[in-house]
C-alpha cells in the first residue's frame, strides 16, 4: 500500500468533522454530560508548542468521552483583553481591537490545523461587548450585594508608565518595564470582598479529590489561615508619645512569650508614625525601608533592618521587663496588626535581627531527649517540638499545653475592660484588587458623580462600550486622555458627572468563561441557570501550574459570587484539575554567545556522543541544557513547521508518548520521526489487515483456535488498559500498551499461509478495536484507516468498543519474592498454581539460596498472587 499522507488526509477529515458539525454539542442532549475545558488561550499572534501539548491532552479525554456515549461539552474562546495590545498600539500604531481579532483569526487556523474535536459553535472572546456586557451587570450584581467595593489601597505607583503595577512587577524598588522608582499613592480601589468566603475557600480544598495534592497545598499557603492570639501589651509612659498606651501584636506562638527579646513594627504602624514625628532619623529610616516596596519576596530575602523608637513595651507577665520596641523592615503593615513581638530562639528572622543588634536570645522550647542547660541557639532558630523551658509556670508544658496556658490567662485578665489576650484566626488572602488603569480591559460600569458620588451604570445602558477612537500618544490610560467618552450625565440626578476610567485586572474576564461556554447565546443574562447548573461543573479542566493559585482561586470565588447574585447553584466550578508539564528543549549556542534555533542546527551523533553544528555554515555549536522553551533563548519549535513537515497527528502522538502528561517533555526531533514512522507502521499494519480480514466471515464464529484466542486476548487487554489509561489521564502508558499491541498484532499478520476463519475473525476484530485505540490521540489517521476496514461512517462517532472480560483472565501471574522482606527476584507461574509449587519455583532461584547463605527457611508466607516472602 502506498505511504499514509497526512498533509493530504488531515484538512480532508478536518473539513468533513465541521461539514458534519459533529463536535457541536447541543444543550437539550439527553446523555450524561461530560465538560472538558483547557484553559482558553491569550491571542499573542501564535499557537505555541505548550498550546499543542494542552489541547491535545483535553482532545484525547473528549474524544474518549465521547465514543463512551457522554455528551461532551469540549467549547473554546479567547481571553482577548490585556495589556499586549496596548503595547502593540504603541509600538506599532494598530488599534487594540485589530490587533486583538486578527490573532484571534491567525490562531483559530493553526488551531483547526491540529484536529482538535471543538465546539466552535461556541466560541466568544472576552473582549466582545456581548460577553463582557454581562460581566458588567455581575458587578453590578456583586455591589449591590456587597462583593464589590471601593477602598483606599497602597498601590505600587509606575509614575513614568502611568499606573498601578503588582508587586510581582516591582523588582528591587523599580516598575518592570519603566525601571522608575516605584511610589506607593494611596488610591481608591474597586475590590471584590473574597476575603468574605477565606475560610470556605479553604475548607472546601478537601472536597476536591480530582485536583492535584500540590495545588490544593499552594491554595491552602496562599489563603494562609493561622490561629493565634492577639495581645495588647502596655506601653511605659515614660517613653512612649503622647496619646499612645498599648501595642497590640498577633502571634501564632504565644508559648514563646519568655523567650521575647524586642517588639517590632510596620514602617506604616500609627506608632512608628507618632514616634518618627519627633525623631528625624527615625524619619528618615522609615523613608529609606518604604522604597523596597511591598513584595512578599523581596522582603523576605531583604537584610532585616531595625531601628529603636525608644518606645518600651511591659512583657504581659511581669510589669517590671521592659522590651524595645523597634521599627522593622520585615512587619508588614497588611497582616495581623503590623505588629509583632520577637523570640529570636524560634524564629529565623527574629534571631537573624537580634544577632545584627547584639540583643541575644533565650531558648524557651527544648528538644525532646536534650539537655535544657546544654541546649544553646546561635544561628539557626529552633521550631520544632518540645518542652518549655525558662518560662516560668510554663516549664515542662509542651508547646500546645503552653499555648492554650497563655491564652486562658491573658483572656482572663483585664485592662481597661478589655481582655489582654484574645484569640483570633488571620488569613493571608487578601480582597482582590481589580481596579486596572488600563484602556485595553473590560470597562467598570460605574459614574461617578460630584454630588450623588458612585452611581451605577442603568442596566439599559449596559454594556459600556469601549471608544476605538482612542490615541496612545501619551503615557497613561487612553481612556482617561478621550476627549468625549468619559463625560456623561449623572443617571440620578442629571448633572454633569464622569466615567469610571478603570478597566477590570483580566483575571475576571478568565473567572467565569466556562460558565458562559455553557449558554453563549443568552444575551439576557450571563448564564441560563437551568443550563448551567446541568452542563456545570467541569469535569475536567486542564492547564499550566502557573495558574495554580490566581486564575482558579478567583475562579472559585466568582463561582461563589454569580451563585449569591442567582446566576449559578453551584460552589465548585472545577471538579476535576490536571496540571500540564511544560515542554522543554535543548538549547543551542555559537561560540559568540548568540543562541540559535533548533532548525537551525544539524545534530550528528556519533562515537562521542552527540554533535551539533550550525546547518549553514557548519560551525560548531555548544548543546546547552534542556530548559523551558523561550524566545531570548530561541530553543523553540514552531507548531506549524512541525505539522507542515510530519502532520497533526505525528505532533499529537509526540506530545502524548514519552513523559506523564503533568512531567515536562523534552521536545526532540529523533523521537518525532520515531513517532512519524509508528504512524506509518500503523498505517501499513490496518492496511494488511484489512486484506487478510476480507476472508473473515460474517458471523462470529462458534469458537475459536489457540490462534485467534491469543490475538483476541492481546487487542481485549490492550482495550482494557487503554480505557483505564485515558480515564486517568495516564496517556504514555496507554501509547505504550498500544504499541506492544501493535507488535503482537503485526506478528500475527506476518505468520505465512491463509488465517483460518477464526483468525480472519479475529484479525478483523483486532484491527477495528487497534484504530479505535489510537483514535483520540490520532484522529486523522484513525479515520482514513476506518475507510480501509470498509467501516461505515466516521470513527470519531463510534462507540467505544465493549470489552469481553473473559478474555482478560491471566494464563500466569508473577511474584516478587522475598527474602526477610528484601526483594530478591520474581517467578512466575500458571495462574492455577498452588502454594507448594510456588514455593518451590521460589526457593529454586538463585538470588534467594544466595541471600538465604546456607541458613535454613523457617517459613514461607504467600501474599495471593503478588509476593512470595522467605523467612530464614
Ligand atoms: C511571636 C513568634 C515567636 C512568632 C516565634 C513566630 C515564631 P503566620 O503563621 O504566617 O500567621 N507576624 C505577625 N504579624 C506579622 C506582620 N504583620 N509582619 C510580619 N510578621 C508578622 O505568622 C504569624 C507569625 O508571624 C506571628 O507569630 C508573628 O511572629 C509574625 F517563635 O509571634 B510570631
Ligand atoms: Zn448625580
Amino acid at each position: 500500500s502506498e505511504r499514509y499522507n497526512a498533509r493530504e488526509a488531515e484538512p480532508r477529515w478536518q473539513r468533513i468533522w465541521d461539514e458534519q458539525a459533529i463536535f457541536v454539542s447541543k444543550n437539550d442532549d439527553s446523555r450524561p454530560k461530560y465538560y472538558v475545558l483547557e484553559m482558553f488561550p491569550y491571542p499573542s499572534g501564535r499557537i505555541h508548542i505548550g498550546h499543542v501539548r494542552n489541547y491535545t491532552l483535553g482532545d484525547v479525554l473528549a474524544r474518549f468521552m465521547r465514543a463512551k456515549g457522554f455528551n461532551v461539552l469540549h467549547p473554546m474562546g479567547w481571553d482577548a483583553f490585556g495589556l499586549p495590545a496596548e503595547n502593540a498600539a504603541i509600538e506599532r500604531k494598530v488599534a487594540p481591537k485589530a490587533w486583538t481579532y486578527d490573532n484571534i483569526a491567525a490562531m483559530k487556523k493553526q488551531l483547526r490545523s491540529i484536529g482538535l474535536s471543538l465546539d466552535w459553535s461556541r466560541e466568544f472572546a472576552t473582549c466582545d461587548p456581548s460577553y463582557y456586557k454581562h460581566q458588567q451587570k455581575m458587578f453590578l450584581d456583586m455591589l449591590a450585594a456587597g462583593l464589590a467595593e471601593r477602598e483606599k489601597r497602597k498601590l505600587n505607583w509606575d509614575p513614568v508608565d502611568m499606573t498601578v503595577l503588582a508587586n510581582e512587577q516591582v523588582i528591587d524598588g523599580r516598575g518592570w518595564r519603566s525601571g522608575a522608582v516605584v511610589e506607593q499613592r494611596e488610591m481608591s480601589q474597586w475590590v471584590f470582598k473574597i476575603t468574605k468566603y477565606s475560610q470556605e475557600l479553604l475548607s472546601a480544598l478537601d472536597s476536591l479529590d480530582r485536583w492535584p495534592d500540590k495545588v490544593r497545598l499552594m491554595q491552602r499557603n496562599w489563603i494562609g489561615r493561622s490561629e493565634g492570639l492577639l495581645i495588647r501589651f502596655a506601653l511605659d509612659k515614660a517613653t512612649t508619645p503622647a496619646g499612645e498606651s498599648e501595642l497590640k501584636i498577633f502571634t501564632t506562638r504565644p508559648d514563646t512569650l519568655f523567650g521575647a527579646k524586642f517588639m517590632a513594627i510596620s514602617a506604616d504602624h500609627p506608632l512608628a508614625q507618632a514616634a518618627a514625628a519627633k525623631n528625624p532619623k527615625l524619619a528618615q529610616f522609615i523613608a529609606d525601608i518604604k522604597k523596597i516596596g511591598t513584595a512578599q519576596e523581596i522582603i523576605d530575602t531583604a537584610e532585616k533592618q531595625g531601628f529603636d523608637t525608644g518606645i518600651r513595651a511591659v512583657h504581659p507577665f511581669d510589669p517590671s521587663w521592659k522590651l524595645p520596641v523597634y521599627v522593622a523592615n520585615f512587619v508588614l503593615m497588611e497582616y495581623g496588626t503590623g505588629a509583632i513581638f520577637g523570640c529570636p530562639a524560634h524564629d529565623q528572622r527574629d534571631l537573624d535581627f537580634v544577632n545584627k543588634y547584639g540583643l541575644g536570645n533565650t531558648p524557651v522550647v527544648c528538644p525532646e531527649g536534650q539537655d535544657s542547660k546544654s541546649f544553646v541557639i546561635t544561628d539557626t532558630a529552633y521550631d520544632g517540638d518540645g518542652r518549655m523551658i525558662n518560662s516560668r509556670f510554663l516549664d515542662g508544658m509542651t508547646i500546645d499545653q503552653a499555648k492554650e496556658e497563655v491564652a486562658k490567662r491573658l483572656e482572663g485578665e483585664l485592662r481597661g475592660n478589655a481582655p489582654v489576650g484574645e484569640r483570633q484566626v488571620n488569613f493571608r488572602l487578601r480582597d482582590w484588587g481589580i481596579s486596572r488603569q488600563r484602556y485595553w480591559g473590560c470597562p467598570i460600569p460605574v459614574i461617578h458623580c460630584p454630588k450623588c458620588d458612585v452611581v451605577p451604570v442603568p442596566d439599559d445602558q449596559l454594556p459600556v462600550v469601549l471608544p476605538e477612537d482612542v490615541s496612545f500618544d501619551k503615557p497613561g490610560n487612553a481612556l482617561d486622555h478621550h476627549p468625549t467618552w468619559k463625560h456623561v450625565t449623572c443617571p440620578k440626578c442629571g448633572g454633569k458627572a464622569t466615567r469610571e476610567t478603570d478597566t477590570m485586572d483580566t483575571f475576571v474576564d478568565s473567572s467565569w468563561y466556562f460558565a458562559r461556554f455553557t449558554d453563549p447565546w443568552n444575551e439576557a443574562a450571563p448564564t441560563t441557570p437551568a443550563i448551567a447548573n446541568r452542563m456545570l461543573p467541569v469535569d475536567q479542566y486542564i492547564g499550566g501550574v502557573e495558574h495554580a493559585i490566581l486564575h482558579l482561586l478567583y475562579s472559585r470565588f466568582f463561582t461563589r459570587a454569580m451563585k449569591a447574585t442567582g446566576h449559578i447553584a453551584l460552589d465548585e466550578p472545577f471538579a476535576g484539575m490536571f496540571t500540564q508539564g511544560m515542554v522543554v528543549h535543548e538549547t543551542y549556542q555559537k561560540a559568540d554567545g548568540t543562541w540559535v534555533q533548533p532548525a537551525e542546527v544539524k545534530i550528528e551523533v556519533g562515537g562521542n556522543g552527540r554533535r551539533a553544528t550550525l546547518l549553514a555554515t557548519g560551525e560548531d555549536v555548544q548543546i546547552g541544557p534542556i530548559e523551558k522553551m523561550s524566545k531570548s533563548k530561541k530553543n523553540t519549535v514552531d507548531p506549524d513547521d512541525i505539522i507542515a513537515t510530519y502532520g497533526a497527528d505525528v505532533a499529537r502522538w509526540f506530545m502524548l508518548s514519552d513523559s506523564p502528561p503533568d512531567r515536562d517533555v523534552i521536545w526532540s526531533d529523533e523521537r518525532v520521526q520515531g513517532a512519524s514512522r509508528f504512524v506509518q507502521r500503523l498505517w501499513r499494519l490496518v492496511n494488511d489487515a484489512a486484506d487478510l480480514g476480507k476472508a473473515a466471515p460474517a458471523a462470529r464464529p462458534a469458537s475459536f483456535g489457540p490462534d485467534a484466542t491469543g490475538l483476541r486476548k492481546a487487542a481485549h487487554g490492550a482495550l482494557d488498559k487503554v480505557t483505564s489509561g485515558v480515564e486517568r489521564l495516564h496517556f504514555n502508558v496507554c501509547l505504550a500498551h498500544i504499541r506492544e499491541f501493535t507488535n503482537t498484532f503485526s506478528e500475527v499478520l506476518q505468520r505465512p499461509g491463509q488465517p483460518t476463519a477464526d483468525l480472519a475473525w479475529a484479525i478483523r476484530e483486532a484491527s477495528q478495536i487497534l484504530v479505535q485505540l489510537f483514535s483520540p490521540m490520532m484522529p486523522h489517521l484513525a479515520e482514513e484507516c476506518w475507510q480501509v476496514l470498509g467501516q461505515p461512517g466516521l470513527v470519531s462517532e463510534a462507540d467505544w468498543p465493549q470489552i469481553e472480560r473473559d478474555l482478560l483472565v491471566e494464563d500466569s501471574v508473577t511474584l516478587v519474592v522475598q527474602v526477610n522482606g528484601k526483594k530478591r527476584g520474581e517467578v512466575t507461574v500458571a495462574t492455577a498454581a498452588q502454594n507448594p509449587e510456588i514455593e518451590a519455583a521460589a526457593l529454586a532461584l538463585d538470588a534467594v539460596k544466595l541471600a538465604l547463605d546456607g541458613k535454613p527457611v523457617r517459613k514461607v508466607i504467600i501474599v495471593p498472587k503478588r509476593i512470595v516472602n522467605v523467612v530464614g
